[in-house]
């Protein structure tokens, strides 16, 4: 299996270059962001609890995200591999993502981390935010607050992950194409 993470701060290009990655690899895009954003446009109650915190840019707790990555796995046990968009975020997340995958008898093959600096980051979310319709691309202060515990908690996981071998980190400042390209090269590499 291919199971890559794909990391970086909010608005690094994750989601963007995962759609790419996902058909050109035929793996499955796992993105807590977008399975939380569901369950708040299904208005359960996991959603309601999830939109108080992701509103004000605050990560939701472990125990939940956990819960939803390991429901996904359990449904795609055959697939050609995973890609990881933000998750995990604490080092609690990434230790329980290796034991969920060492019981398919499978683990991470490497974690790719887009360097963006934080002007451009939040220049990106705000532009996105005049049509995303999230609340959390719209006001400087809380992006400000997504950096924060970018740099905080989930910024740690590139030791996390270096610590095992399986650290790349790749230029996240260019046109979407070139980031692609230098993705696919440390990809075709592994
Ligand atoms: P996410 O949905 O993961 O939000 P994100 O980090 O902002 O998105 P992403 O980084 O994928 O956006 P992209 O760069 O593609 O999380 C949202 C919230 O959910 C979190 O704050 C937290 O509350 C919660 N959450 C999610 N996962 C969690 C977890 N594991 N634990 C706890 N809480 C969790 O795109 C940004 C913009 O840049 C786009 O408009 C795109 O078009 C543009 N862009 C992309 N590449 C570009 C390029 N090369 N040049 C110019 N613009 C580019």
């Amino acid at each position: 299996m291919l199971n890559l993470v794909l990391f970086g701060p909010p608005g690094a290009g994750k989601g963007t270059q995962s759609s790419l990655l996902m058909q050109k690899y035929n793996l499955i895009h796992l993105s807590t962001g977008d399975i939380l954003r569901s369950e708040i446009a299904a208005g359960t109650k996991l959603g309601l609890e999830a939109k108080t915190l992701m509103d004000r840019g605050d990560l939701v707790p472990d125990e939940v995200v956990i819960g939803m990555i390991s429901s996904k796995l359990d449904n795609n046990l055959t697939a050609n591999g995973f890609i990881f968009d933000g998750f995990p975020r604490t080092t609690a997340q990434a230790t329980a993502l290796d034991i969920l995958l060492k019981e398919k008898g499978t683990s991470i093959s490497s974690m790719l981390s887009l360097k963006v600096a934080d002007d451009e980051l939040i220049r990106r979310l705000l532009e996105r935010g005049k049509n995303s319709g999230r609340a959390d691309d719209k006001n400087e202060g809380i992006i400000a607050n997504r950096i924060n515990e970018y740099n905080n908690k989930t910024a740690p996981l590139k030791e996390f992950y270096s610590s095992q071998n399986k650290l790349y980190e790749i230029e996240g400042l260019g046109s979407v194409e070139d980031i692609a390209q230098k993705l696919n090269s440390v990809i075709d590499n592994l």
